[in-house]
């Protein structure tokens, strides 16, 4: 059965090669996607899957804002926006044959708390499709504004925890060169070296937004062998991001103790700045997650 309503207000995706996924209506959020039997993203044991918290792991959607803004529209906005703490509808199966089955889902200002559409009050629509292939798990975000609205400046990530054996033996590879913000140094820009004068290590804790990237394949390796591949469509930037060991101590819902060993968050999205989107418009930006191993 390639597509099951589950009675927890989630979805089960399932591929004929036997690769699956699951998706929570609550933030349109995947919280597991195997490949080969192997489960490919991190999901804390204490992440909230009742709808009380956005999920600690997965791939929570951050949208209209990523971080938290400080000033503008959003700036009411909670960090990382609305779109990860709002039930999604489910708006059905897209493809369902021998290559892909992909299913959709819908945000739009009636599906939000009130107080967020006081906060942001722009007439937004967003169609969210979940495709699950062999060895891919592609996410595309259309984000559409009514054509009798007011223009919206947006942000839009996917804030995807990546499941690892041991992030110490972790290298990231497509990033060589490029400019990012480091948040561990208050926002200072640095540059990311190149391949031949260092390897993009996990050594202590990183939190960097690499500013568009001209490679558009961020590669995850272990031990020297790649083993995840980001492919972003649209999507000008890549954050990086491990919490390290104070992970536990930081968030109430990160665990096990060590469970910040065994992930690396690779984030393909549109955040390094505002992105216009005029009334009667709409934006599609996708990523393809690929496994390798
Ligand atoms: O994507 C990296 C980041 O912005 C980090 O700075 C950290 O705040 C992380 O997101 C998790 O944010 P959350 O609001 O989910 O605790």
């Amino acid at each position: 059965m390639p597509f099951n309503q589950n009675n927890d207000n989630s979805v089960t995706l399932t591929h004929p090669s036997g690769s699956s996924a699951k998706v929570l209506l609550y933030g349109a959020t995947v919280i597991s996607w195997e490949v080969e039997g192997k489960e490919r993203l991190f999901l804390s044991s204490k992440a909230k899957l009742d709808g009380t918290k956005a999920v600690r792991g997965g791939i929570p959607l951050v949208f209209p804002v990523f971080g938290k803004a400080t000033e503008g529209p959003a700036a009411a906005l909670p960090q990382h926006g609305f779109a990860r703490t709002s039930t999604w509808e489910l708006l059905g199966i897209k493809n369902d044959n021998d290559d892909v089955v992909a299913v959709q889902f819908g945000l739009g200002v009636e599906n939000i708390d009130p107080e967020a559409q006081k906060q942001w009050p722009y007439k937004f629509g967003l169609i969210y499709t979940v495709e699950l292939g062999k060895d891919t798990l592609t996410n595309t975000m259309e984000i559409r504004n009514d054509a009798d609205a007011e223009d919206f400046d947006f942000q839009i990530l996917f804030h995807s925890y990546l499941a690892v054996g041991d992030v110490s033996d972790v290298e990231v590879k497509g990033l060589e060169k490029v400019d990012y913000r480091d948040k561990t140094q208050g926002g200072k820009v640095l540059t990311q070296a190149a391949e031949s004068e260092a390897r993009l290590d996990i050594t202590s804790e990183i939190d960097r937004l690499y500013v568009a990237p001209s490679e558009t394949t961020t590669t995850v390796l272990e031990k020297g062998k790649a083993v995840v591949e980001v492919q972003r469509q649209n999507l000008k930037d890549v954050v990086v991001w491990n919490p390290w060991e104070k992970a536990p101590q930081n968030m109430g819902d990160f665990a096990p103790e060590d469970g910040w060993k065994r992930m690396i968050c690779v984030e393909a999205g549109s955040v390094a700045e505002w992105h216009k989107l005029r009334k009667g418009d709409s934006w599609t930006g996708s990523q393809v997650l690929k496994a390798l191993l």
